[in-house]
């Protein structure tokens, strides 16, 4: 088998997604996410200016060969989405040759299904207690919480209103300013927790995200202030570029620390894991280098007890999560998926075989990746200009987002 075709599709049913077509020959096509959420074209010109060309007619079954001759023949090392959507284009068409789903070629099941977390956020505490409310009545077994911080005009994981009351989208043609304080969060997140505790039990597991912000020794207060809550984990509670960072704050406190979603190889991960460091690894399959390395990840971690804990937010479109399901469903180690949905329009785009229901996913059993793409309707919603937010303090400095 040859590849004979290789297509970049990008289409903003929402928002936009990056997608590669690879078509074989025997006429058998396989997808790849390629979605980089705010430098989308960046990875279109990488890709077929780069990439697509060096494709043509390769053996599509040549998976870790591809993979090892993009990572090193590029020499300029890294990057977070150089080999993922062709490692997951090449599974797709490997898994279909052979008639099976993916997971079956990664090991076959080691569960009947896939624990997920959803998001709960409100500007205020009442707020917040509705949204996880609203997640368990939709059947979710974990919730993160984010919540607005007294003083703060909009804070990450918390839609925004603007002066009329309607929701400001926190993807905009140019950035999105948002403000910062670090002792005002600081004061509040415990408070959010007790809350939620005092109105859901203690058996709720509750996840929180910190997105980067803070010194080793903030977050080592944080983690501190939260142990009478128990929560699941504190996420991504330092900026990710620093791993010694992490030995202050597991030294302080017994709370659980996920880390990772930034990450673009295991290298990123080597003091974190041989230091047993953190207790989940958040990397996705889109911005990884695709299901080989993750894979080879998740089995390095499980020596060191550390659980897997895929990156599911809006911004992995349905192929990036219809190979982390895959993997969900084979790896031993597995933690948690982060699962946000996607919007009808975005579902009907990309047709999955992928189910959520009762909190759970399933990636199903159509062969390959279990993704189809509507080219038509894709082509019928193009892209358009959309950055994340910058994060500035008070007196004008800008902060981590
Ligand atoms: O594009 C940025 C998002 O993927 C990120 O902000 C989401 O932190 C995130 C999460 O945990 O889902
Ligand atoms: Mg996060």
């Amino acid at each position: 088998m040859k590849i004979v075709d290789a297509e970049v599709v990008v289409t903003s049913p929402g928002r936009n997604f990056v997608t590669l077509k690879l078509t074989t020959d025997e006429g058998l096509t396989g997808l790849g996410d390629a979605t980089l959420n705010g430098r989308e074209l960046a990875v279109v010109s990488y890709l077929t200016d780069h990439v697509t060309p060096l494709l043509i007619g390769l053996d599509p079954h040549r998976v870790e060969d591809t993979w090892q001759s993009l990572y090193r023949g590029a020499y300029w090392r890294r990057g977070p989405v150089t080999m993922a959507a062709v490692d997951v284009a090449l599974w797709d068409i490997k898994a279909k040759a052979a008639g099976l789903p993916l997971y079956q070629l990664l090991g076959g099941a080691s569960r009947e299904r896939i624990g997920t977390y959803g998001h709960a956020n409100g500007r205020d505490i009442p707020e917040l207690l509705d949204s996880v409310r609203a997640r368990l009545a939709e059947g979710c077994p974990a919730v993160r919480i984010q919540s607005g911080v007294p003083g703060l005009k909009a804070v990450y994981g918390v839609s925004d209103t603007d002066d009329t009351g309607a929701p400001v989208l926190h993807q905009q043609a140019r950035p999105l300013v948002e403000d910062w304080d670090t002792a005002a969060y600081l004061r509040h997140v415990p408070t959010v927790f007790e809350a939620v505790r005092a109105e859901f039990g203690a058996e709720l597991p509750l996840l929180h995200d910190s997105h980067h912000r803070l010194t080793p020794v903030q977050a080592a207060r944080l983690g501190k202030d939260l142990e009478p809550y128990r929560p699941f984990w504190l996420e991504d509670c330092t900026p990710a570029e620093n791993q010694e960072a992490l030995r202050l704050v597991r030294r302080s406190t017994t709370t659980p620390l996920a880390v990772g979603e930034v990450f673009n190889t295991v290298y990123d991960y080597q003091t974190l894991v041989t230091e047993q460091l953190i207790d989940y690894v958040r990397s996705a399959v889109t911005h990884f280098g695709g299901v080989t390395p993750l894979r080879k990840l998740f089995d390095f971690a499980a020596q060191y007890q550390i659980k897997s804990a895929i990156h599911g937010p809006e911004d992995i479109s349905p192929v990036g999560m219809a190979a982390a399901v895959h993997l969900d469903l084979a790896v031993h180690n597995f933690g948690i998926q982060e699962y946000s949905g996607h919007t009808p329009l975005t579902d009907e785009v990309f047709r999955h075989a992928y189910t959520f229901s009762d909190g759970h996913l399933h990636p199903g059993d159509a062969p390959g990746i279990g993704v189809e793409l509507d080219e038509e309707l894709a082509a019928a919603h193009p892209y358009s200009a959309a950055y994340l937010p910058v994060n500035r303090l008070h007196d004008g400095t800008v902060h981590d987002w």
